[in-house]
């Protein structure tokens, strides 16, 4: 047993080296846990703006990452506002989104979600308006034309009196069998520039996997509830891996909307 004691400790030794080496690391601001692909840059007056995301851009929630530089250097940012278009010739429209912030572990960025409501094609097309204030006083406008996917995350439901309301499926991205957090954000239209999220609304829902020849099965879940900001929060515990359904029943002020179906495949774990 006594060789192993020197062992250990050079191990020990190891792993302190290694805890440094890290926390080095995430004062650096060059390195980031960030593992973003690059969607579109523009270059205006000088200043080149380059949008980056986690995923290719689709329909529902998805988080949006921008640098703005001058001649290789991040530029101070005053004030950053964003405002997405899409273009479908005889009219126009916006769709729901935060303002872009400076992200809180990687100061390279600035970062917002964006709830696309419809994909780009034959029909429309998508642009970001962007409008920055830089620190120094210089105005920065312009637009960042980009492709939207269709995806299974984003469905919509009218009441009896035609007000919309879309629903996103945002967690989990990729469902896996045994328990999921289930994350849904609600959102309405205003008019066709205000898309404000949706609040105090009971979302009732029922996961259901259809075994063919009328039989069938859920499993475990708990129904969303409110979080704010248009989130709803909660479980799904799938006992299977294959195709499931999920039905979203939105009451809002006693009244019952029809029924939105995702319909989505779950992998084995
Ligand atoms: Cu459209």
């Amino acid at each position: 047993m006594e060789n192993l004691y020197p062992f250990g400790r050079i191990m020990a030794m190891v792993a302190v080296l290694f805890l440094a080496a890290t926390a080095c690391d995430t004062n650096d601001s060059d390195d980031t846990d960030l593992d973003l692909m690059p969607v579109n840059t523009v270059t205006t007056d000088g200043y080149t703006l380059s949008l980056f995301a986690d995923r290719t851009l689709e329909t529902g929630v998805n988080t949006l990452y921008w640098t703005v530089e001058k001649g290789g250097n991040d530029v101070p940012i005053q004030s950053f506002s964003v405002m997405p278009m899409m273009d479908m010739g005889e009219m126009q429209h916006s769709a729901p989104h935060d303002s872009p912030i400076l992200h809180e572990e990687d100061d390279d960025y600035y970062y917002h979600k964006m709830i696309f409501v419809m994909p780009s094609g034959e029909m429309g097309s998508w642009a970001l308006n962007f409008e920055i204030e830089t620190k120094d006083g210089n105005n920065i406008t312009g637009e960042m034309p980009l492709e939207v996917d269709a995806s299974w995350r984003l469905t919509s439901v009218k009441d009896a009196n035609d007000k919309i309301y879309f629903i996103s499926w945002m967690d989990p991205y990729k469902p896996v069998s045994g328990n999921n957090k289930l994350n849904f954000m609600v959102h309405t239209r205003e008019n066709m520039m205000s898309f404000p999220a949706v609040d105090n609304l009971e979302l009732i829902i029922y996961p259901y996997m259809d075994m063919g020849g009328g039989q069938g099965h859920s499993t475990d879940f708990n129904h969303p509830t409110g979080q704010g900001k248009g989130l709803y929060s909660g479980s799904i515990n799938y006992s299977m891996s294959g195709v499931w359904t999920t039905s979203v029943r939105i009451v809002a002020d006693n009244d019952t909307l029809p029924e939105a179906v995702f319909e989505y495949s779950v992998q084995a774990k």
